[in-house]
């Protein structure tokens, strides 16, 4: 009978032989220890990331959507609430800083299991050989997540436009085997814990190394790497000392400089192609088009009517975030009042002077243009915008992904959805 799977080869040179894997960290508890920590914080990537996709509405419109085939995946979507104005900030931070954290113990987790991808025979039974489809599966999928999340916010769009499917998608692979991996091994990696010898398992070495480390100084290498990484990643979900600890965080972008403009800033006016002549206030119009018609109006004009002010953060999908900065503006509901929408404001397609790239255009929902917080924004904390923040006016709305949040408005159109 060759059951055992520890018969594998008896040449130690290959890595299907047991004696092959030598390092006397390997076995059941230290396995167990990583895998109940992925466990905890897995579902927590999982949860926040499909937040961060609903926040995007993508439901609303196809001009949000990315994901036009997700079929039964979207029918969790939901309304993307308002308040609390930090809500995309807290979700988007976690999902990116925790992400981020967890990859050395995904890392050193999957460098504890390594023995059994050669484990000989491959395939014992067909109970045995879907178990393994689906660990590759869960191994895939699971490094797929994590690399195309670290290369979105590092390199901020290397395959461009296609970063939200392949990370959706992959997402929901993953998780289909992630719960039947933790359904299987939960209970295993518990009772792992209270064991007190380990003789028997598959992972602990046949022919255990001289130790350069205790079991206990791996697991704090491993955590030390983690709390490394968390401290470099954390401050850029916050202003001044903190964002520059965020010595992982994207960098090479716009200097944001000082005063009330120097915040954080995404896409400068130069990268998209923001015209400096057609913002002048002899050129720019904004178009705003509802149920009674079309309005023109000039920056002139826009800071004639009533102007409000809001405390509101930047929050990106890639983690970083501003606090509140001060804008002040004309409410979006008063646009859509503008266009025969009094009491009922609808949803708005919003328009940028932009002509290229995927953020040029974005849908708000009702409840987004209705809330007295939402401004076409003409000035920021006392100033009027910068060119790079979007000058002559700008989107911002409370609890919103900044990506809705679009620069160098030209037009608006209410109820066209
Ligand atoms: N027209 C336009 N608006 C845009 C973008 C863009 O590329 N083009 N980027 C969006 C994204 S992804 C973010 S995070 C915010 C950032 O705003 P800020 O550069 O003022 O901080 O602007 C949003 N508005
Ligand atoms: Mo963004």
């Amino acid at each position: 009978m060759r059951d055992d799977p520890r018969e594998g080869s008896r040449d130690p040179r290959l890595p299907s032989s047991p004696g092959f894997w030598r390092s006397p960290l390997r076995g059941p508890r230290f396995t167990s220890v990583l895998g109940l920590v992925l466990l905890v914080g897995i579902p927590v990537l999982f949860v926040t990331g499909l937040l961060s996709y609903a926040a995007y509405n993508p439901g609303l419109s196809p001009v949000n959507d990315k994901t036009p085939d997700k079929g039964i995946l979207g029918l969790y979507l939901f309304a993307w609430p308002t308040h609390p104005r930090w809500l995309y900030r807290l979700n988007q931070g976690v999902h990116v800083t925790l992400g981020v954290t967890l990859i050395p113990v995904l890392l050193a987790k999957l460098w504890s299991v390594i023995p059994r991808l050669f484990a000989m025979p491959p395939v014992r039974s067909l109970a045995h050989a879907l178990e393994r489809l689906s660990l590759l599966l869960l191994v895939g999928s699971g490094l797929f997540e994590f690399v195309t999340g670290v290369l979105n916010v590092q390199l901020d769009y290397v395959f461009p436009g296609s970063f939200y499917p392949l990370h959706f998608y992959g997402a929901w692979v993953f998780l289909a085997a992630f719960v039947a991996h933790a359904l299987q091994k939960t209970p295993v990696a518990l009772r792992n814990l209270r064991r007190l010898r380990e003789e028997g398992s598959d992972l602990v070495p046949t022919r255990p190394a001289e130790p350069t480390v205790s079991r206990r100084g791996a697991l704090w290498f491993v955590g030390s790497g983690s709390l490394l990484l968390f401290a470099t990643t954390a401050g850029q979900s916050f202003d001044g000392l903190p964002r520059r600890t965020a010595l992982l965080a994207p960098h090479g972008g716009a200097d944001p400089g000082s005063g009330p403009n120097g915040f954080q800033i995404n896409k400068t006016a130069a990268y998209a192609g923001i015209d400096a002549a057609r913002t002048s206030e002899e050129a720019w119009r904004l178009v705003v088009t509802g149920r009674t018609g079309t309005v023109r109006l000039s920056r002139a004009q826009l800071s004639a009517l009533p102007l409000h002010s809001a405390a509101l953060p930047i929050a990106c999908v890639e983690g970083w975030s501003t606090s509140d900065q001060r804008w002040r503006g004309v409410r979006l509901r008063d646009l859509a009042a503008l266009v025969g929408y009094e009491d009922d404001p609808p949803d708005v397609l919003v328009e940028s002077l932009q002509q290229h790239g995927a953020f040029r255009r974005a849908a708000l929902r009702a409840n987004q243009v209705a809330d007295p917080r939402s401004l076409l924004a003409l000035q920021v904390n006392g100033e009027a915008l910068s060119p790079d923040h979007g000058y002559p006016a700008r989107v911002i709305v409370p609890a919103a992904p900044g990506v809705l949040n679009t620069k160098w408005v030209a037009r608006m159109t209410f109820g066209a959805l």
